[in-house]
């Protein structure tokens, strides 16, 4: 299913008129405070955020998985829900792929679908932390850090095998997340354990292509309870410096034990140019994948203040693979994921409005009460004109929750696919 131009300009017409007002009113205040408001928009409407293709479907927990009626239930549909959310919001113009849950049959076809809806081929993601059918060895007792090289083997094979994949849709980065670890103390030793994963990444390393990166993630616990192999950004950057330059840390946010300090994080990791990807997310506990800014929006805020930073400040440090990496249990996916994008571009938005020349001669001053005004101004500023009138320019929707709905698209889809389709992922 394919939204039209014109459908979502009928949707926009009725809030034209509030949201001219309410640009113009913003837009003004933020020219006269010295700000370049069309450079602002424009920014917005370039950052496009990758859309992971297993968060498409309900997702589920231990306990159960509770289905999403239309779910899309093969490669191209989950290419056209993206096609649908980009439509409306022209702020995800890319898909992720994990593999083997999607690995496509016809490439030609699937890079036809993606690229009539505008979508492109982002970092492809491989798995190790599941039995594949048919695989020979098994990953219960960890995948590229075992104990046993035919595991490992096959392991570095799978990864191989993904970038293969990845190449043929173009992609350019490979993420790599270990469930590598151990339940109980005493169950693997520590030195092994990391040494392995080591040797089996720098073996990936010498298969990714020139212009390729690897992206290591890392993560405290889940699934292993006790030790983790890459528990966090040190062990990852330490990873990413052995096997070599095109080799970076991912930092899903979902991923830190709580109350870490995210942003400082961040900071470092741009200042060595050794960012490489970023997952999207909130949490409460663990590693909920909660809508994007549902919880700690403040948070979100400060580490995009950091990304900017970084972004206009290290040109040691790439452009970075952004991904909402979130999952649905009781909310329709794209709605969600509309939600995530919004709450994204707000803390982005927010960020570019921090004055970061007010606020580095604050810091030299140590006026600790002006670096806090400044950060908080930039963040109680209302932006969601400036997100409306970047979708607009580019023909997305005002409000695209509210077009969503209007144009009862999950029913549509319901109707296209059936009411008890089963999307592949978690
Ligand atoms: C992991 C991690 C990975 C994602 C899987 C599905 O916790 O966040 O990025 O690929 O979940
Ligand atoms: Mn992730
Ligand atoms: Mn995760």
């Amino acid at each position: 299913m394919k939204i039209q131009q014109e459908q979502v300009s009928t949707v926009n017409k009725s809030e034209l008129s509030a949201h001219n007002d309410s640009f113009d009113f913003l837009a003004n205040k933020l020219t006269k405070n010295g700000y370049n408001v069309d450079n602002i928009v424009s920014k917005l409407g370039e950052f496009q955020v990758a859309i992971p293709s297993w968060a498409l479907g309900a997702g589920g927990t231990r306990f159960g998985r509770f289905s999403f009626f239309g779910e899309p239930s093969n490669l191209e549909q989950k290419i056209e829900d993206v096609g649908l959310i980009h439509s409306l919001t022209q702020t995800a113009g890319a898909v992720s792929l994990h593999i083997p849950w999607d690995v496509p049959s016809d490439y030609k076809a699937i890079k036809e679908v993606a690229t009539s809806l505008d979508v492109k081929f982002d970092s492809v993601n491989s798995n190790t932390f599941q039995n594949q059918k048919d695989s020979k060895e098994s990953y219960k007792f960890g995948s590229l850090s075992n104990t046993s090289e035919a595991v490992r083997q096959q392991a570095i094979q799978h990864n191989l095998d993904v970038i293969n994949i990845g190449n043929q849709l173009d992609s350019k980065s490979l993420t790599v997340w270990l469930a590598d670890g151990s339940c109980f103390p005493g169950q693997n030793n520590f030195q092994t354990a990391f040494q392995n994963a080591q040797n089996s990444l720098k073996d990936i390393y010498k298969g990714l292509p020139d212009d390729w990166k690897m992206l290591i993630e890392y993560k405290p616990y889940e699934p292993n309870f006790y030790s983790t192999v890459i528990q966090d950004w040190g062990t990852s950057f330490m990873l990413a410096n052995e096997c070599g330059e095109k080799a970076y840390t991912l930092v899903d946010l979902g991923h830190h034990l709580p109350n870490s300090n995210i942003e400082q994080i961040v900071s470092v990791l741009m200042l060595k140019g050794k960012l490489g990807g970023f997952h999207f997310n909130d949490s409460k506990y663990g590693d909920d994948d909660l809508t994007a800014g549902c919880i700690k929006p403040y948070a979100l805020f400060l580490i995009f203040n950091e990304l900017v930073y970084g972004m206009q400040n290290n040109p040691q440090n790439p452009d970075l693979a952004w991904m909402i990496d979130a999952s649905h249990n009781v909310k329709d996916p794209l709605e969600d994921l509309i939600q995530s994008l919004e709450a994204i571009q707000e803390a982005y938005a927010k960020a570019m409005l921090v004055d970061q020349d007010l606020l580095k001669a604050a810091q030299m001053d140590n006026d600790v009460v002006k670096c806090q005004e400044i950060l908080q101004d930039a963040y109680r500023t209302d932006v969601r004109p400036l997100l409306e009138k970047a979708r607009l320019n580019r023909g997305g929707a005002l409000n695209p929750i509210k077009a969503y709905r209007s144009l009862d698209l999950r029913n549509h889809l319901i109707t296209e696919r059936g009411k008890h389709t089963i999307a592949t992922g978690l």
